[in-house]
């Protein structure tokens, strides 16, 4: 079964990417989705969407016009929306998403607000237990996965299963495409129910994103070739430091650097890839062959990464500061105005330049490096993984009109019009000369910015903080401005040589119930402390590492065995529901 899972999840990833390179941009219109829809609606009864939902429906669905239709709705229903307040957001009893929501599904829509942060958590806590009557729908990423679970479990939330079965259209098509089959495993909670309708937004650059940059201008200068192995590696840094490749008669070179806490800066993490794959963005959690669980941080390939390193920081090549520096002294360092100072990087993107820098201009990505062993892998993780966005309440009156507009959410020019408001106002179909993004893998440009409003005060859209869809060939077919140094372009170069280097069986998430998620949560927490701090040491010699077997033995004393009992528990669960 786990073998399976995997196959599935990604043979859905190399179809998505594989469509998008054989169909155009103008994808799934509405009718193509209604006719997948429809043709899904016979093979529908799985074994999780019998359990757990008896009581609810069966429904009303004398309001909805046929599957595709505008509007989705007969007849006008009024819904009040709870949701989390947004300063960039005018007004959105005047929004032009709101009038989009209201004409295409025929809706009347009412708001009310949480407070924006953390507190929007604590006053939807307030507002279950002083009991009061709940606005028809929760819209917002607010609570995690266990808080959704916890809250559907006890009532407070519809179970929504038998609503994408006879509600939802676009929803439906998609959470039956094999794309979708292989995320829904992440939105059943673990009694089987759907209570959040989830928020997908998927961002080839964001699945493959511990990139790291060099200082190509140096590599150049000093007659060099990108390295491709650890130890070549080390002889371009070995070289940035001695051979004055600024060209200033100082030896002010810094050969690598990284900072420890902005996107991706963290050096230990991106330099670990070449010895074994150690999925940091998910716990650390590896699959052994029989399907037990373990941790990469405990494993000898992991003590050679830091050997590695701490060769690399012995002789200067690694810069210390990188364990304790922020993101903010990072930057400085990176435009330092007199001369060029820097040989590599390890960085999410380029974006931690300013955008009109010149010192980025030197830089190019390095594709991931091959280790002692053979090893070559790049961090993976989906960004197709849903937040869950949208909620219906034990009070809706109307639960099939409140689906209706999740599922609307999923359409097409919807999801656009989510992320990047009005078409053709704020953003148009492309110019015929228009170059796309991400024309290296195929994508064909679909959206042409005219007005980029995104993070922007707007009244044009949500914040896309709502059940959506929006897909790999969206992100992908934007259309590039033509400046090779804008830093979505520099990503999408390095996308080919960094996708696809993960083992079949990666631990993307685990669903816990609220138990499993308290038992392990002390340990989480000091792990990371602990890990952060030891793996610092070891690198810059403050701790030798003859001192490894107690690192392991500390880490069991943590709790690392309790730990790895909960997720395998919550990965055999997950296993068997999907
Ligand atoms: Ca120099």
């Amino acid at each position: 079964m786990k073998t399976r899972r995997w196959k599935t999840a990604v043979a859905a990833f190399v179809a998505v990417f594989t469509a998008a390179s054989l169909v155009s941009c103008s994808g799934q219109s509405s009718s193509t989705a209604s006719s997948d829809a429809s043709s899904a609606v016979s093979g529908s009864s799985d074994s999780q969407e019998q359990s757990g939902t008896e009581g609810v429906g069966p429904y009303d669905l004398s309001n909805l016009n046929e599957p595709g239709t505008i509007p989705v709705l007969k007849e006008k229903v009024p819904l009040e929306i709870l949701i989390v307040q947004d300063t960039n957001i005018e007004d959105l009893e005047t929004n032009e998403f709101t009038k989009r929501l209201e004409e295409n599904v025929n809706l009347d829509l009412s708001f009310e607000y949480l407070p924006a942060g953390s507190d929007a958590k604590q006053k939807f806590a307030i507002m279950i237990s002083s009991g009061e009557t709940l606005p028809d729908v929760l819209i917002g990423t607010l609570l995690s996965a266990v808080e959704a679970y916890s809250y559907g479990s006890q009532g407070y939330f519809l179970p929504l299963n038998d609503l994408v079965q006879e509600v939802g259209n676009y929803s439906k098509a998609y959470f039956e495409s094999e794309a979708g089959e292989a995320i829904m495993q992440y939105v059943y909670s673990p009694d089987g129910n759907i209570y959040g309708i989830p928020r997908i937004c998927e961002d080839i650059g964001n699945d493959f994103f511990h990139r790291m940059w060099i200082n190509k201008t140096w590599l150049d200068a000093l007659n060099l070739e990108m390295p491709t192995t650890t130890d070549e590696f080390h002889d371009v840094l070995e070289a940035f430091k001695t051979q004055d490749p600024n060209g200033n008669g100082k030896a002010d070179e810094i050969p690598l650097v990284g900072s420890s806490d902005g996107w991706r800066q963290n050096i230990w993490q991106t330099l670990s890839y070449p010895f074994l794959y150690l999925n940091n963005e998910f716990d650390y959690l590896q699959v052994g062959e029989d399907g037990k669980l373990t941790v990469s941080f405990i494993q000898p390939e992991f003590r050679d990464a830091l050997e590695y390193m701490n060769q690399l920081c012995t002789e200067g090549l690694l810069d210390p500061l990188s364990f304790t520096q922020k993101q903010t002294e990072f930057k400085q360092l990176l435009e330092n105005e007199e001369v060029q100072i820097i040989g590599c990087i390890p960085a999410g993107s380029t974006s931690v330049y300013q955008t009109t820098s010149k010192r980025k201009e030197d830089l190019t990505h390095v594709p991931p490096l091959t280790g002692p062993d053979g090893a070559c892998y790049a961090a993976y993780t989906a960004s197709s993984l849903p937040e869950i966005g949208g909620f219906i309440t034990k009070d809706c009156a109307d639960p099939v009109a409140a689906y209706a507009m999740f599922d609307y959410m999923y359409e097409r020019e919807t999801a656009i019009s989510a992320r990047w408001g009005v078409k053709d106002v704020d953003w148009k179909e492309p110019d015929e000369d228009a170059v796309g993004l991400y024309e290296n893998l195929g994508y064909e440009p679909c959206i042409q910015h005219i007005n980029y409003i995104w993070g922007t005060l707007q009244n044009h859209h949500w914040g896309e903080v709502h059940p959506t869809l929006r897909t790999y060939d969206m992100i992908s077919g934007q259309v590039w401005d033509g400046n090779p140094y804008d830093y979505n372009y520099t990503i999408a170069q390095a996308i080919p040589d960094y996708m696809d280097k993960y083992p079949e069986d990666v631990v993307l998430r685990l669903i816990y119930t609220q138990e499993e998620a308290d038992s392990i949560a002390e340990f989480l927490a000091n792990r990371d402390t602990m890990l952060s701090e030891t793996v610092a040491s070891f690198i810059t010699g403050a701790h030798s590492l003859s001192e490894w077997d107690n690192f392991v033995s500390d880490m069991n004393a943590l709790g690392l065995e309790d730990f790895l009992s909960v997720a395998q528990t919550a990965y055999d669960r997950m296993q068997q529901n999907g």
